[in-house]
């Protein structure tokens, strides 16, 4: 028994030592004559390697790109990050003002509400899926500055 307890410790250390686990954020719906959004989720690794996120694709979208904001005098600036770190026993959080997803040429989103899935490829750590609700961030900001007599 002593002896099926360890081999199976080991196994399990084996095979969890990437175990990612994938909290959907929310992808941004497409505001009026655009065609770019903007993803948002949350990965956690219990596991004992550091991973990356190498890759990040969904169909209705032509091409991604990984990005960071960056605070630079007085400024705020969106680099282009060719991965995202993924620490052992720690968090990537993609969040509005900070790390996201951009996604370009879309042609069209689902309505608020719906879900979209995104392959995410995090290399020696494994293929994932996510699925994200369309949310309309701006919905009240755009209520708000709405020109007098629009309904
Ligand atoms: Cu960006």
């Amino acid at each position: 028994m002593k002896i099926l307890g360890f081999v199976l410790g080991l196994l399990i250390t084996q095979y969890c030592r990437a175990e990612l686990l994938l909290e959907a954020g929310f992808i941004q719906a497409l505001l009026p004559g655009q065609n770019t959004s903007a993803a948002f989720f949350t990965v956690t690794n219990r596991g004992e390697t550091d991973c990356d996120l190498l890759d990040a694709r969904g169909d209705f979208a032509g091409r991604t790109e990984f990005h960071s904001h960056q605070h630079r005098d007085g400024m705020v600036h969106m680099r282009a990050e060719s991965s995202l770190p993924v620490p052992s026993r720690g968090q990537l959080v993609l969040e509005p003002g900070g790390y996201h997803l951009m996604l370009f040429d879309i042609d069209s989103l689902p309505a608020t509400d719906s879900m979209v899935e995104l392959d995410l490829d995090f290399g020696d750590c494994g293929n994932y899926r996510l699925q994200l609700p369309v949310r309309d961030r701006f919905q009240s900001d755009l209520a708000d500055k709405k020109p007098a007599g629009v309904p």
